[in-house]
Order: structure tokens, then sequence, then C-alpha cells
């Protein structure tokens, strides 16, 4: 089985709560470093990897194992980056290194608003950014030596991001 020591590249996870710039940076990455972007959310809509509606959250609910099993081969060559909302469901032996983006919540929420959510699911992610929702998720799920928090409010602490990630991908022993 695949994992950091036997992959010549790394795998990365962007994860966070919606809005906190996961696809602006993992498609940036992508372009600068040429790896792999996966956005879960998208590439679940492709497949049509659904097991329903959530009612009280107005979104399909992921049909989990489809998506572990159609990514699995990819992810054992590495050069990935995964974008997705939330981290608990892959397996650990995925990620190298996982990197939790956080966002002011007035900002997150004129992100949200103009993304024309409805008023009660705005909440309900400006909620999950206040509780610390995902970076909890992301440090119950993988080592703590791997789990690093970034500010992701302006461009600027999206460019000091990727630098950071950029100088961490050169060190990696591939
Ligand atoms: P996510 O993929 O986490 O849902 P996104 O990448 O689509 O979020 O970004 C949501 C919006 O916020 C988008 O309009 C770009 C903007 N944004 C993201 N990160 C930012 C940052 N660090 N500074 C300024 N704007 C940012």
């Amino acid at each position: 089985m695949a994992t950091g020591r036997s992959r010549s590249r790394p795998n990365i996870l962007i994860t966070g709560t919606p809005g906190t710039g996961k696809t602006v940076l993992g498609m940036e990455l992508s372009k600068r470093t040429g790896m792999n972007y996966i956005n879960v959310g998208e590439f679940a809509k492709e497949n049509n990897f659904y097991e329903g509606w959530d009612e009280e959250r107005q979104c399909h609910v992921l049909a989990e194992d489809s998506v572990l099993d159609e990514l699995e081969d990819v992810m054992s060559e590495g050069g990935n980056i995964i974008d997705y909302h939330g981290c608990e469901f892959f397996p650990e032996r995925w990620f190298d290194i996982v990197f939790v983006l956080r966002t002011d919540n007035t900002l997150l929420y004129n992100r949200l608003e103009k993304r024309e959510y409805p008023e009660k699911k705005i909440q309900e992610n400006v909620e999950c950014e206040i509780f610390q929702t995902i970076l909890e998720e992301a440090k119950e799920s993988y080592s703590a030596d791997i789990v690093h928090e970034c500010q992701s409010n302006t461009p600027e602490e999206m460019e000091t991001n990727l630098d950071n990630i950029q100088r961490w991908l050169q060190q990696w022993p591939g």
C-alpha cells in the first residue's frame, strides 16, 4: 500500500469551510506546480456519486465509498491536490500534508452571500467556521504534525500560502 514514503510525489489535502478559498488556492497551486487538482464536489457531480438529497442542508449526499474507490488508484500515484470541505472520510494514508483554510466570519459571510447561498446555508457555514469544525475534524483525522492552519482573508495571504506550500514541495524527497 502506498504511503508517503513510497510515493514519488506527495498528495496534498486543502480543506476548510465553503468559501474559505480552497478552489482558488488549489487551482493556482496546480497551475504553478503541474500537480493534478481534484475538486471532490465537482468530481462527485460529474460522476453522479450521490446517494440522495439532504433536505435540511439543501445539498446532495455524497456517495463516499464510490468517491474513495474511484480515486484510489490516482491517489496511490501521488502528485494530487484534493479540495473538499470535509476530511474525515478520506483514508489517512492518502495525504502527506493537510492545509485547513480559515477566513474571518464577516468576510466569509460576504463571500457566501455573493454566491447567492440561502441565508440559512450562509449561517450554517459561518457557524462551522466560528466553531472551527473543519480544523477540529482535520486534527482528529490526521497526525498533528501534518495539519496546518492557514489564514485566507486577503490575496496577500493566499500568496503567502502558495509560497509556503511550494517551499514545502521543494523539500519533498521525490
Ligand atoms: P471554496 O473553494 O473554499 O469554497 P473559493 O476558492 O471558491 O472557496 O473562494 C470563494 C471566494 O472567495 C472567491 O470569490 C474567491 C474569494 N477568495 C478566496 N480566497 C481568498 C483570499 N485569500 N483573499 C481574497 N479573496 C479570496
